[in-house]
Protein backbone atom coordinates (compact mmCIF):
# COMPACT_ATOMS: atom_id res chain seq x y z
CA UNK A 1 0.00 0.00 0.00
CA UNK A 2 1.79 3.09 -0.78
CA UNK A 3 0.88 5.68 1.70
CA UNK A 4 2.31 7.86 4.33
CA UNK A 5 1.40 7.37 7.92
CA UNK A 6 -0.44 10.81 7.29
CA UNK A 7 -3.31 9.19 5.74
CA UNK A 8 -3.46 7.03 8.04
CA UNK A 9 -4.85 9.35 10.61
CA UNK A 10 -4.61 9.35 14.20
CA UNK A 11 -2.92 6.30 15.62
CA UNK A 12 -2.96 4.77 19.59
CA UNK A 13 0.31 5.08 21.60
CA UNK A 14 1.73 1.56 22.16
CA UNK A 15 0.71 -0.15 25.49
CA UNK A 16 0.80 -3.95 24.28
CA UNK A 17 3.59 -6.00 22.92
CA UNK A 18 1.92 -9.02 21.03
CA UNK A 19 4.10 -11.87 20.90
CA UNK A 20 2.74 -14.28 17.47
CA UNK A 21 1.62 -11.30 15.64
CA UNK A 22 -0.14 -13.96 13.10
CA UNK A 23 -2.91 -13.68 11.22
CA UNK A 24 -5.18 -14.79 14.44
CA UNK A 25 -4.34 -11.94 16.58
CA UNK A 26 -4.52 -9.40 13.62
CA UNK A 27 -8.14 -10.67 12.86
CA UNK A 28 -9.09 -10.84 16.78
CA UNK A 29 -6.87 -8.67 19.58
CA UNK A 30 -5.82 -5.94 17.61
CA UNK A 31 -9.35 -5.04 15.74
CA UNK A 32 -11.25 -5.59 19.08
CA UNK A 33 -8.02 -3.45 21.18
CA UNK A 34 -9.08 -0.89 18.50
CA UNK A 35 -12.83 -1.10 19.68
CA UNK A 36 -12.08 -0.80 23.10
CA UNK A 37 -10.20 2.39 22.74
CA UNK A 38 -12.77 3.71 20.75
CA UNK A 39 -15.28 3.01 23.31
CA UNK A 40 -13.26 3.99 26.14
CA UNK A 41 -9.95 5.50 25.37
CA UNK A 42 -6.22 4.40 26.24
CA UNK A 43 -3.52 3.99 24.55
CA UNK A 44 -3.12 0.68 23.64
CA UNK A 45 -1.33 0.41 20.67
CA UNK A 46 0.56 -2.84 19.44
CA UNK A 47 3.64 -3.59 18.90
CA UNK A 48 3.67 -6.93 17.30
CA UNK A 49 6.65 -9.48 17.90
CA UNK A 50 7.05 -12.67 14.97
CA UNK A 51 8.62 -15.31 16.56
CA UNK A 52 9.78 -17.70 13.66
CA UNK A 53 9.40 -15.69 10.11
CA UNK A 54 10.36 -12.65 8.71
CA UNK A 55 7.36 -12.64 6.59
CA UNK A 56 4.54 -10.58 8.59
CA UNK A 57 7.14 -7.93 9.30
CA UNK A 58 8.29 -7.82 5.69
CA UNK A 59 5.00 -7.01 4.24
CA UNK A 60 3.24 -5.10 6.75
CA UNK A 61 6.56 -2.81 7.18
CA UNK A 62 5.83 -1.16 3.53
CA UNK A 63 2.81 -0.06 4.54
CA UNK A 64 3.05 1.31 7.64
CA UNK A 65 1.55 -1.69 9.23
CA UNK A 66 -2.05 -0.50 8.67
CA UNK A 67 -3.49 -3.66 6.72
CA UNK A 68 -7.54 -4.65 6.35
CA UNK A 69 -9.67 -7.25 7.42
CA UNK A 70 -12.33 -8.81 5.42
CA UNK A 71 -15.33 -10.06 7.67
CA UNK A 72 -17.14 -13.20 5.52
CA UNK A 73 -20.79 -13.81 6.71
CA UNK A 74 -23.19 -15.95 4.96
CA UNK A 75 -24.99 -12.70 4.39
CA UNK A 76 -22.43 -10.61 2.75
CA UNK A 77 -18.33 -9.47 3.40
CA UNK A 78 -17.48 -6.50 5.46
CA UNK A 79 -14.43 -4.64 5.08
CA UNK A 80 -12.31 -2.86 7.91
CA UNK A 81 -9.41 -0.99 8.02
CA UNK A 82 -7.14 -1.43 11.31
CA UNK A 83 -4.05 0.90 12.45
CA UNK A 84 -3.57 0.08 15.79
CA UNK A 85 -0.92 -2.16 15.09
CA UNK A 86 1.80 0.32 15.16
CA UNK A 87 5.27 -1.79 14.44
CA UNK A 88 5.97 -5.55 13.86
CA UNK A 89 9.73 -6.72 15.19
CA UNK A 90 10.91 -10.16 13.50
CA UNK A 91 12.96 -11.95 16.69
CA UNK A 92 15.31 -13.74 14.74
CA UNK A 93 16.93 -10.10 13.97
CA UNK A 94 15.04 -7.57 16.02
CA UNK A 95 15.67 -9.14 19.60
CA UNK A 96 17.00 -6.03 20.96
CA UNK A 97 14.26 -4.12 19.79
CA UNK A 98 11.96 -6.77 21.41
CA UNK A 99 13.33 -6.60 24.39
CA UNK A 100 13.60 -2.99 24.52
CA UNK A 101 9.87 -2.86 23.48
CA UNK A 102 8.90 -5.34 25.96
CA UNK A 103 10.72 -3.31 28.81
CA UNK A 104 9.46 -0.01 28.22
CA UNK A 105 7.66 1.65 30.96
CA UNK A 106 4.56 2.44 28.98
CA UNK A 107 3.98 -1.35 28.08
CA UNK A 108 1.67 -2.88 30.51
CA UNK A 109 0.39 -5.86 28.85
CA UNK A 110 2.21 -8.95 26.67
CA UNK A 111 -0.12 -10.86 25.44
CA UNK A 112 0.81 -14.09 23.33
CA UNK A 113 -0.63 -16.08 20.51
CA UNK A 114 1.93 -18.37 20.02
CA UNK A 115 0.27 -21.69 19.51
CA UNK A 116 0.47 -24.69 21.76
CA UNK A 117 3.78 -25.91 21.16
CA UNK A 118 5.31 -22.12 21.45
CA UNK A 119 4.81 -22.85 25.23
CA UNK A 120 7.45 -25.44 25.61
CA UNK A 121 5.46 -27.05 28.10
CA UNK A 122 4.67 -30.95 28.37
CA UNK A 123 1.09 -30.88 27.00
CA UNK A 124 -0.88 -33.32 29.21
CA UNK A 125 1.01 -32.02 32.66
CA UNK A 126 1.60 -28.19 31.89
CA UNK A 127 4.78 -27.73 33.35
CA UNK A 128 8.19 -26.14 31.27
CA UNK A 129 10.38 -28.87 29.25
CA UNK A 130 13.58 -28.78 30.72
CA UNK A 131 14.89 -30.94 27.59
CA UNK A 132 13.15 -28.71 25.48
CA UNK A 133 16.22 -27.95 23.13
CA UNK A 134 15.63 -24.09 22.50
CA UNK A 135 14.59 -23.78 26.53
CA UNK A 136 18.25 -25.56 27.18
CA UNK A 137 19.34 -22.68 24.80
CA UNK A 138 17.43 -20.25 26.92
CA UNK A 139 19.05 -21.62 30.18
CA UNK A 140 22.40 -20.96 28.67
CA UNK A 141 22.28 -17.38 27.20
CA UNK A 142 18.71 -15.72 29.41
CA UNK A 143 20.05 -12.89 27.32
CA UNK A 144 19.54 -13.74 23.47
CA UNK A 145 16.47 -16.06 24.22
CA UNK A 146 14.64 -17.64 21.13
CA UNK A 147 11.38 -18.79 23.35
CA UNK A 148 8.27 -16.67 24.45
CA UNK A 149 8.83 -17.67 28.11
CA UNK A 150 12.55 -16.55 27.95
CA UNK A 151 11.42 -13.46 26.15
CA UNK A 152 9.44 -13.06 28.63
CA UNK A 153 12.14 -13.73 31.75
CA UNK A 154 14.55 -11.41 29.93
CA UNK A 155 11.97 -8.77 30.14
CA UNK A 156 10.72 -9.10 33.33
CA UNK A 157 14.44 -9.06 34.81
CA UNK A 158 15.34 -5.56 33.39
CA UNK A 159 12.00 -4.38 34.53
CA UNK A 160 13.00 -5.67 37.68
CA UNK A 161 16.66 -4.22 37.80
CA UNK A 162 15.04 -0.52 36.23
CA UNK A 163 12.50 -0.60 39.25
CA UNK A 164 9.46 -0.91 37.03
CA UNK A 165 6.52 -2.82 37.59
CA UNK A 166 5.93 -6.11 35.68
CA UNK A 167 3.51 -5.58 32.54
CA UNK A 168 1.02 -8.59 32.68
CA UNK A 169 1.26 -11.90 30.80
CA UNK A 170 -1.81 -12.65 29.05
CA UNK A 171 -2.05 -16.09 27.02
CA UNK A 172 -4.23 -16.00 24.41
CA UNK A 173 -3.91 -19.92 23.11
CA UNK A 174 -6.28 -22.62 23.54
CA UNK A 175 -4.39 -24.36 26.14
CA UNK A 176 -6.89 -24.82 29.22
CA UNK A 177 -5.77 -22.60 32.00
CA UNK A 178 -3.64 -20.93 29.66
CA UNK A 179 -2.63 -18.11 32.49
CA UNK A 180 -1.74 -20.89 34.45
CA UNK A 181 0.61 -22.77 32.20
CA UNK A 182 2.10 -19.65 31.02
CA UNK A 183 3.03 -18.94 35.14
CA UNK A 184 4.33 -22.62 35.61
CA UNK A 185 7.00 -21.74 32.23
CA UNK A 186 8.11 -18.65 32.74
CA UNK A 187 8.35 -19.45 36.77
CA UNK A 188 10.00 -22.64 35.51
CA UNK A 189 12.70 -21.28 33.41
CA UNK A 190 13.24 -18.03 35.41
CA UNK A 191 14.00 -20.92 38.49
CA UNK A 192 16.88 -21.56 35.88
CA UNK A 193 18.40 -18.39 35.49
CA UNK A 194 17.87 -16.20 38.75
CA UNK A 195 15.87 -17.71 41.44
CA UNK A 196 15.16 -15.01 42.87
CA UNK A 197 13.57 -13.14 39.74
CA UNK A 198 11.50 -15.95 39.88
CA UNK A 199 10.03 -15.23 43.49
CA UNK A 200 9.29 -11.61 42.83
CA UNK A 201 7.36 -12.77 39.46
CA UNK A 202 5.47 -14.94 41.54
CA UNK A 203 4.71 -12.38 44.28
CA UNK A 204 3.94 -9.64 41.51
CA UNK A 205 3.52 -11.09 38.47
CA UNK A 206 -0.17 -12.03 36.90
CA UNK A 207 -0.72 -14.89 33.81
CA UNK A 208 -4.97 -14.46 33.85
CA UNK A 209 -6.63 -17.14 31.78
CA UNK A 210 -8.58 -16.20 29.05
CA UNK A 211 -10.77 -17.88 26.04
CA UNK A 212 -10.61 -16.65 22.59
CA UNK A 213 -12.74 -17.53 20.24
CA UNK A 214 -12.94 -16.54 16.14
CA UNK A 215 -12.31 -18.66 13.13
CA UNK A 216 -9.53 -17.46 10.81
CA UNK A 217 -8.87 -19.21 8.00
CA UNK A 218 -5.75 -18.34 6.04
CA UNK A 219 -5.87 -15.94 3.37
CA UNK A 220 -5.80 -16.62 -0.41
CA UNK A 221 -4.28 -14.19 -3.06
CA UNK A 222 -8.28 -13.81 -4.21
CA UNK A 223 -8.81 -12.03 -0.88
CA UNK A 224 -5.81 -9.51 -1.63
CA UNK A 225 -7.10 -9.43 -5.15
CA UNK A 226 -10.75 -8.40 -3.63
CA UNK A 227 -9.42 -6.05 -1.12
CA UNK A 228 -7.67 -4.42 -4.13
CA UNK A 229 -10.75 -4.40 -6.31
CA UNK A 230 -12.70 -2.47 -2.99
CA UNK A 231 -9.95 0.38 -1.86
CA UNK A 232 -7.26 0.61 -4.74
CA UNK A 233 -4.73 -0.69 -2.50
CA UNK A 234 -2.69 -3.97 -3.07
CA UNK A 235 -2.17 -5.00 1.26
CA UNK A 236 0.06 -7.77 1.43
CA UNK A 237 -0.79 -8.49 4.94
CA UNK A 238 -5.03 -9.09 4.79
CA UNK A 239 -6.70 -11.29 7.12
CA UNK A 240 -10.27 -12.76 6.58
CA UNK A 241 -12.80 -13.98 9.26
CA UNK A 242 -15.65 -14.75 10.64
CA UNK A 243 -18.62 -12.25 11.99
CA UNK A 244 -17.99 -14.32 14.49
CA UNK A 245 -15.71 -13.17 18.32
CA UNK A 246 -15.75 -13.98 21.47
CA UNK A 247 -13.26 -13.30 24.59
CA UNK A 248 -13.72 -14.17 28.38
CA UNK A 249 -10.51 -12.98 30.70
CA UNK A 250 -10.10 -13.20 33.86
CA UNK A 251 -9.78 -10.14 35.50
CA UNK A 252 -6.57 -9.87 37.41
CA UNK A 253 -3.85 -7.81 36.04
CA UNK A 254 -0.86 -6.14 38.02
CA UNK A 255 -1.91 -3.14 39.47
CA UNK A 256 -5.66 -3.00 37.94
CA UNK A 257 -4.19 -1.12 35.19
CA UNK A 258 -5.54 -2.70 31.46
CA UNK A 259 -7.64 -1.55 28.38
CA UNK A 260 -11.38 -1.02 29.43
CA UNK A 261 -12.14 -4.61 27.77
CA UNK A 262 -15.86 -4.59 28.75
CA UNK A 263 -17.14 -1.66 27.08
CA UNK A 264 -16.07 -3.77 24.07
CA UNK A 265 -18.10 -6.82 25.37
CA UNK A 266 -15.15 -8.67 26.11
CA UNK A 267 -16.36 -10.67 29.34
CA UNK A 268 -14.30 -10.13 32.25
CA UNK A 269 -15.03 -12.42 35.28
CA UNK A 270 -13.47 -14.59 37.62
CA UNK A 271 -13.93 -18.00 36.45
CA UNK A 272 -12.78 -18.85 32.87
CA UNK A 273 -12.46 -22.30 33.30
CA UNK A 274 -16.21 -23.19 32.29
CA UNK A 275 -15.74 -20.97 28.52
CA UNK A 276 -12.33 -22.29 28.11
CA UNK A 277 -13.18 -25.86 28.44
CA UNK A 278 -16.61 -25.16 26.29
CA UNK A 279 -14.96 -23.80 23.80
CA UNK A 280 -11.82 -26.29 23.68
CA UNK A 281 -14.02 -29.51 23.63
CA UNK A 282 -17.09 -28.36 21.80
CA UNK A 283 -15.33 -26.12 18.95
CA UNK A 284 -11.46 -27.33 18.81
CA UNK A 285 -12.49 -30.81 19.83
CA UNK A 286 -14.99 -31.27 16.65
CA UNK A 287 -12.66 -29.21 14.82
CA UNK A 288 -10.08 -31.69 15.07
CA UNK A 289 -12.49 -34.82 14.61
CA UNK A 290 -13.14 -33.08 11.61
CA UNK A 291 -9.66 -32.78 10.47
CA UNK A 292 -8.11 -35.74 10.48
CA UNK A 293 -11.47 -37.62 9.60
CA UNK A 294 -11.64 -35.18 6.68
CA UNK A 295 -7.98 -35.13 5.59
CA UNK A 296 -8.41 -38.98 5.43
CA UNK A 297 -11.66 -38.82 3.07
CA UNK A 298 -10.46 -35.71 0.72
CA UNK A 299 -12.21 -33.33 2.60
CA UNK A 300 -10.38 -30.29 2.02
CA UNK A 301 -12.36 -27.23 4.24
CA UNK A 302 -14.59 -28.15 7.28
CA UNK A 303 -17.30 -26.61 5.13
CA UNK A 304 -17.02 -29.09 2.99
CA UNK A 305 -17.26 -31.67 5.26
CA UNK A 306 -19.75 -30.82 7.24
CA UNK A 307 -21.89 -30.58 3.96
CA UNK A 308 -21.85 -34.47 4.24
CA UNK A 309 -24.39 -36.04 5.70
CA UNK A 310 -22.01 -38.38 7.71
CA UNK A 311 -19.62 -35.93 9.22
CA UNK A 312 -22.40 -33.62 10.09
CA UNK A 313 -24.53 -36.70 12.04
CA UNK A 314 -21.20 -37.32 13.67
CA UNK A 315 -20.15 -34.19 14.83
CA UNK A 316 -23.76 -33.52 15.55
CA UNK A 317 -23.71 -37.11 17.88
CA UNK A 318 -20.54 -36.11 19.14
CA UNK A 319 -21.37 -33.03 21.10
CA UNK A 320 -24.93 -34.62 21.93
CA UNK A 321 -23.84 -37.90 23.60
CA UNK A 322 -19.94 -37.17 24.59
CA UNK A 323 -18.99 -33.30 24.98
CA UNK A 324 -21.33 -31.64 25.83
CA UNK A 325 -22.29 -34.37 28.98
CA UNK A 326 -18.88 -33.65 30.19
CA UNK A 327 -19.10 -29.90 30.68
CA UNK A 328 -20.16 -27.42 33.26
CA UNK A 329 -22.26 -25.09 31.33
CA UNK A 330 -20.91 -21.50 31.68
CA UNK A 331 -23.15 -19.02 33.21
CA UNK A 332 -26.43 -18.00 30.82
CA UNK A 333 -25.11 -20.07 28.11
CA UNK A 334 -27.03 -23.02 26.59
CA UNK A 335 -24.62 -25.73 25.04
CA UNK A 336 -27.47 -27.09 22.99
CA UNK A 337 -27.59 -23.76 21.33
CA UNK A 338 -24.20 -23.12 21.82
CA UNK A 339 -23.28 -26.10 19.53
CA UNK A 340 -26.09 -25.65 16.95
CA UNK A 341 -24.46 -21.71 16.23
CA UNK A 342 -21.41 -24.07 16.00
CA UNK A 343 -22.74 -25.65 13.04
CA UNK A 344 -23.93 -22.84 11.35
CA UNK A 345 -20.77 -21.33 11.78
CA UNK A 346 -18.80 -24.13 10.20
CA UNK A 347 -21.39 -24.26 7.37
CA UNK A 348 -20.40 -20.36 6.86
CA UNK A 349 -19.73 -20.53 2.52
CA UNK A 350 -17.12 -17.39 3.10
CA UNK A 351 -14.78 -19.40 5.36
CA UNK A 352 -12.59 -21.90 3.74
CA UNK A 353 -10.96 -23.48 6.67
CA UNK A 354 -8.59 -26.06 5.54
CA UNK A 355 -8.56 -29.66 7.34
CA UNK A 356 -5.09 -29.22 6.67
CA UNK A 357 -4.84 -26.26 8.73
CA UNK A 358 -6.24 -27.57 11.69
CA UNK A 359 -4.66 -31.06 11.39
CA UNK A 360 -1.36 -29.79 12.08
CA UNK A 361 0.25 -30.20 15.82
CA UNK A 362 -2.53 -33.12 16.99
CA UNK A 363 0.47 -33.73 19.47
CA UNK A 364 0.33 -30.75 21.16
CA UNK A 365 -3.90 -30.16 20.63
CA UNK A 366 -5.27 -33.92 21.54
CA UNK A 367 -5.08 -33.61 25.16
CA UNK A 368 -7.11 -30.97 25.85
CA UNK A 369 -9.48 -31.45 22.97
CA UNK A 370 -10.52 -35.17 23.08
CA UNK A 371 -8.30 -36.88 25.50
CA UNK A 372 -9.63 -35.27 28.81
CA UNK A 373 -13.41 -35.54 27.69
CA UNK A 374 -12.30 -39.54 26.66
CA UNK A 375 -10.89 -40.10 30.32
CA UNK A 376 -13.51 -38.09 32.24
CA UNK A 377 -16.41 -39.56 29.96
CA UNK A 378 -14.65 -43.13 31.23
CA UNK A 379 -14.42 -42.36 34.64
CA UNK A 380 -18.29 -40.71 34.60
CA UNK A 381 -19.63 -44.32 33.12
CA UNK A 382 -20.61 -42.37 29.93
CA UNK A 383 -19.93 -43.14 26.15
CA UNK A 384 -16.81 -42.50 24.72
CA UNK A 385 -16.99 -44.48 21.68
CA UNK A 386 -17.08 -41.16 19.13
CA UNK A 387 -13.95 -39.38 20.99
CA UNK A 388 -12.12 -43.16 20.29
CA UNK A 389 -12.62 -42.80 17.04
CA UNK A 390 -11.20 -39.36 16.11
CA UNK A 391 -8.05 -40.53 18.51
CA UNK A 392 -7.73 -43.40 15.82
CA UNK A 393 -8.33 -41.07 13.18
CA UNK A 394 -5.17 -39.05 14.27
CA UNK A 395 -3.47 -42.43 14.34
CA UNK A 396 -4.35 -43.46 10.98
CA UNK A 397 -3.60 -39.78 9.45
CA UNK A 398 -0.37 -40.26 10.90
CA UNK A 399 0.19 -42.51 8.27
CA UNK A 400 1.16 -39.63 6.24
CA UNK A 401 -1.27 -40.99 3.35
CA UNK A 402 -5.36 -39.89 2.33
CA UNK A 403 -7.20 -42.88 2.18
CA UNK A 404 -6.92 -42.79 -1.67
CA UNK A 405 -3.51 -42.95 -1.44
CA UNK A 406 -2.51 -39.44 -1.93
CA UNK A 407 0.52 -38.37 0.62
CA UNK A 408 0.70 -35.54 2.87
CA UNK A 409 3.32 -33.93 4.97
CA UNK A 410 3.21 -33.97 8.72
CA UNK A 411 3.65 -30.64 10.51
CA UNK A 412 4.17 -31.73 14.25
CA UNK A 413 6.95 -30.87 16.50
CA UNK A 414 6.88 -34.53 17.53
CA UNK A 415 6.20 -35.84 13.71
CA UNK A 416 9.16 -38.55 13.18
CA UNK A 417 8.56 -39.84 15.57
CA UNK A 418 4.59 -40.36 15.62
CA UNK A 419 5.08 -41.20 11.91
CA UNK A 420 7.55 -43.97 12.60
CA UNK A 421 4.65 -45.28 15.63
CA UNK A 422 1.71 -45.13 13.12
CA UNK A 423 3.53 -47.34 10.38
CA UNK A 424 4.86 -50.08 13.26
CA UNK A 425 3.01 -53.39 13.25
CA UNK A 426 0.51 -52.25 16.15
CA UNK A 427 -0.19 -48.55 15.80
CA UNK A 428 -2.78 -48.06 18.05
CA UNK A 429 -0.56 -49.81 21.02
CA UNK A 430 2.63 -47.57 19.96
CA UNK A 431 0.91 -44.33 19.70
CA UNK A 432 -0.82 -43.86 22.77
CA UNK A 433 1.94 -45.05 24.82
CA UNK A 434 3.53 -41.66 24.34
CA UNK A 435 3.20 -40.30 27.47
CA UNK A 436 3.97 -36.53 26.31
CA UNK A 437 0.72 -37.22 24.56
CA UNK A 438 -1.68 -39.37 26.21
CA UNK A 439 -0.38 -39.49 30.06
CA UNK A 440 0.17 -42.32 32.21
CA UNK A 441 -3.69 -43.12 32.59
CA UNK A 442 -5.24 -43.42 29.48
CA UNK A 443 -2.65 -45.80 27.94
CA UNK A 444 -3.45 -48.65 30.42
CA UNK A 445 -7.49 -48.51 30.74
CA UNK A 446 -8.17 -50.97 28.13
CA UNK A 447 -11.48 -50.38 27.72
CA UNK A 448 -9.86 -47.53 26.26
CA UNK A 449 -7.07 -48.77 24.07
CA UNK A 450 -9.56 -51.42 22.89
CA UNK A 451 -12.53 -49.19 21.62
CA UNK A 452 -9.37 -46.64 19.45
CA UNK A 453 -7.51 -50.23 18.12
CA UNK A 454 -11.45 -51.33 16.92
CA UNK A 455 -12.12 -48.17 15.71
CA UNK A 456 -8.86 -47.86 14.09
CA UNK A 457 -9.38 -51.29 12.36
CA UNK A 458 -12.74 -50.55 10.88
CA UNK A 459 -11.64 -47.08 9.41
CA UNK A 460 -8.61 -49.37 7.72
CA UNK A 461 -10.84 -51.62 6.28
CA UNK A 462 -14.08 -49.55 5.74
CA UNK A 463 -13.05 -46.10 5.02
CA UNK A 464 -14.21 -42.99 7.03
CA UNK A 465 -17.47 -42.85 4.77
CA UNK A 466 -19.02 -46.13 5.99
CA UNK A 467 -17.83 -45.79 9.08
CA UNK A 468 -19.42 -42.76 9.95
CA UNK A 469 -22.61 -43.98 8.01
CA UNK A 470 -22.89 -46.94 10.48
CA UNK A 471 -22.44 -44.61 13.39
CA UNK A 472 -25.58 -44.90 15.79
C1 LIG B 1 -8.46 -24.55 15.10
C2 LIG B 1 -8.47 -23.20 15.82
O1 LIG B 1 -6.45 -24.63 13.88
C3 LIG B 1 -7.06 -25.07 14.85
O2 LIG B 1 -6.59 -25.94 15.58
O3 LIG B 1 -9.21 -25.46 15.82
O4 LIG B 1 -7.54 -22.33 15.28
C4 LIG B 1 -9.86 -22.56 15.81
O5 LIG B 1 -10.23 -22.16 14.52
C5 LIG B 1 -9.94 -21.37 16.74
O6 LIG B 1 -9.54 -21.77 18.02
C6 LIG B 1 -11.34 -20.77 16.75
O7 LIG B 1 -11.45 -19.86 17.78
Amino acid sequence: MAETADDIGDRPAIGVVHLGIGAFFRAFGVPWLEDVMAAAGGDWGVVGVSLRSAAVRDRLGPQDTAYHCLQRGSDGTELRRVTALRRVLFLGEERAEVLAAMADSAVSLVSLTVTEKGYAHVPGAGRLDLNHPQIVHDIGAPDAPLTAPGLIVAALRRRRDAGLRPFTCLSCDNLPGNGEVLRNVVLGLAEQVDPRLAGWIAHEGRFPATMVDRIVPAATVADVDEVERRTGLRDAAVVVHEPFRQWVIEDRFVDDVRPAFEAAGVVMTDAVAPYELMKLRCLNGTHSAIAYLGVLAGKETVAEAVADQGFARFVKGLWREEIVPSLEPPPSIDLAEYTAALMQRYRNPGIAHRTMQIAMDGSQKLPQRILAATEENLAGGRPFERLALVVAAWIRFLGGVTEDGAPYDLSDPLADRLQELARSKDPVGAVMAVEVVFGRTLPNRTAVVDTVREAYDRLAGEGVQAVLEGMP
